[in-house]
């Protein structure tokens, strides 16, 4: 360890560490806006400085690293002073139009300026940069009238996604971040995982919203409105709400979900189940009839387009099952349909997603299993937040409630979908009992599961060595896809996911703050909702579930069918 005094109190911290993290271990939390580890290191925004004994300015202790016997004042007036008008600075040229801004009582910028005291917002005001709003992508909005320039979307979009499709562009007053020669973001290869707006401190980035849409069909007494819920949903949207990130909110979620008026609250698990069903016999079919490997999973919608854009080459290893979002669509406008005698045109499907990919993925072509969009609205958990909120819906309060039957139905396979290497251990479940005959003695297959960004194992299945990989965040599936490429690694079935962590880190989950994300691993913490509903579920396979083998019995048929074909696969662009 290291000692330093800071504020005078003697702090202990571990060789390597910053100013900022010794702070931390000291119990001092100071402020931020660039800085997000591991991914945006630059020291550039100047409102975490500091005075250190002996430097010749105040120093940036977000990168800052300590030494023995090192001096450090966190709070002097001098401190205090210049991050305030740093932060003058920065407002002088941002478009204050707080109250009316999506990010408004969790924009880190808004919290800033009152913990700094900043009171006068208009100080440097003078000549100001004026930007039309991109509209361009299908997912999301770019305002850059709000933009502070602090490059976390930038540094997310090129280190951890490996696109690179938004960056500064000009130089000084005129610098911007946008794509190159601004271009919409529509028109570049962007992928729609919308880690950048996860990331964003301020109002600049955001999701398109499509709220007034639901509560436009939720009022029409003519639309059968139904509502899915991905794995994740549960895991995070209790945020918004004040609950400690972790807290399974599933009961609450869908007593609000009923309290805003859908007609029926379903579970996109449910379709998680399905896809298992269709994609562990599509894989069993490729190993034993000479198809395409390694087959790859097709359930993240930023993952797919990365692919079409990224490895052309590689879209035949894609599975040709739908997204569990788009099966379910698919599911309640033909079964369910069916069964309920509702015309499927009189029935609006929304789904509530933690991805912002998913509003790109409705609107793919061939999906549209009953010649209408499977989906018709896929909202962010953001967005659910702010329903619940316009709704007036006490959410902390509300009773837990259970989802409707049958699409409400699901298994600890389909739940654990939504972290990283769960839909490769949801399979695997599924394909070994399949191919050996018997039943697995552990369900866990826990060396597919964690955050690291690839992880492979080898399994022995009825004699034969089944070789897995599972990535997530698209730089690491690149360097996978890579050495599949060279052939300096080989597999048989490759699960990838769009954001870091699986959808838990969804783009479309509620946004965690730099101050707290710095010092908290996210994905671990609403993972581990996902895994404990698991293991405290009566099913655990996806083929032990009973709505799904009602659905097969009294219409696919079976796994791989003609109908199934129709109905649950898709296609790929090259
Ligand atoms: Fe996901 Fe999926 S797990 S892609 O992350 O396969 O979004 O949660 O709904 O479709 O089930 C997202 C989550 C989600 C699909 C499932």
């Amino acid at each position: 360890t290291v000692n330093i005094k800071i504020n005078g109190v003697d702090v202990a911290a571990p060789k390597g560490s910053t100013i900022l993290e010794a702070a931390r271990i000291a119990h001092i939390d100071i402020p931020t806006l660039c800085y997000l580890k591991e991914i945006n290191e630059i020291g550039a925004c100047r409102i975490c400085v500091v005075e250190v004994k002996g430097a010749r300015s105040l120093v940036a202790s977000c990168v800052y690293p300590i030494n023995e016997g090192m001096e450090v004042w966190t709070n002097t007036p001098k401190v205090l002073d210049s991050r305030k008008k740093t932060l003058e600075l920065i407002l002088s040229d941002h478009d204050r139009k707080c109250l009316s801004c999506v990010r408004s009582g969790n924009c880190e910028l808004q919290k800033l300026s009152k913990d700094l005291k900043v009171e006068n917002e208009s100080l440097y005001d003078g000549e100001t940069n004026q930007y039309e709003i991109d509209y361009t992508a299908a997912h999301m909005y770019r305002d850059n009238n709000k933009c502070i320039l602090c490059r976390r979307c930038s540094a997310v979009c090129e280190k951890v996604q490996a696109v690179g499709v938004i960056g500064p562009n000009e130089r000084g007053f005129k610098t911007t971040i946008a794509s190159a020669f601004d271009m919409g973001l529509g028109e570049t290869s962007c992928v729609s995982c919308g880690q950048c707006i996860a990331v964003c401190p301020t109002g600049a980035l955001s999701e398109k919203d499509n709220t007034d849409e639901v509560f436009k069909a939720i009022a029409d007494p003519t639309k059968h409105v139904v509502v899915q819920t991905a794995p994740s949903v549960r895991a995070g949207l209790g945020e918004p709400f004040g609950l400690p990130i972790g807290t399974n909110v599933e009961g609450k979620m869908v007593a609000a979900l009923r309290r805003l008026g859908f007609d029926r609250v379903f579970d996109t698990d449910f379709a998680a189940d399905l896809t298992i069903m269709e994609e562990a016999h599509e894989f069993l079919d490729r190993v034993q009839n000479g198809g395409v490997l390694p087959l790859i999973t097709s359930c993240s919608p930023g993952w797919v387009k990365y692919c079409e854009h990224y490895f052309p080459d590689m879209t035949e290893n894609l599975s040709s099952c739908k997204s569990p979002q788009q099966m379910f669509g698919a599911t309640t406008k033909t079964y369910y349909a069916e069964k309920m005698g509702i015309d499927p045109k009189d029935i609006v499907m929304v789904s509530i997603m933690p991805c912002t990919a998913k509003k790109f993925e409705v609107g793919r072509d061939d999906q549209d299993a009953a010649g209408l969009p499977d989906v018709d609205i896929a909202l962010t958990v953001r967005e659910l937040a702010r329903m619940i909120e316009r709704a007036g819906i006490n959410f902390t309060s509300l009773p837990d409630e259970e989802f409707d039957s049958p699409l409400g139905m699901s298994t600890g396979a389909g739940v654990i979908f939504g972290a990283t290497g769960g839909v490769m251990e949801a399979a695997l479940r599924t394909a070994v009992e399949t191919l050996t005959g018997e039943e697995l003695k552990s369900l866990d297959f826990k060396e597919v599961r964690g955050i690291e960004g690839i992880k492979e194992s080898t399994y022995n299945v009825a004699g034969m060595d089944v070789k897995v990989a599972v990535a997530s965040g698209l730089k690491n599936a690149n360097e996978l896809l890579n050495k599949v490429k060279s052939g300096e690694a080989e597999y048989h079935f490759i699960e990838i996911m769009g954001c870091p962590g699986g959808c838990v880190n969804g783009g479309g989950m509620p946004q965690v703050p730099a101050s707290v994300r710095n010092f908290n691993d996210i994905r671990s913490l609403r993972a581990k909702v996902l895994y404990d509903l698991d293991s405290s579920m009566p099913y655990r396979k996806s083929h032990e579930n009973p709505a799904i083998k009602e659905l097969y019995s009294t219409y696919f048929g079976k796994p791989g069918s003609h109908k199934a074909h129709e109905v649950l696969h898709t296609t790929y662009v090259k």
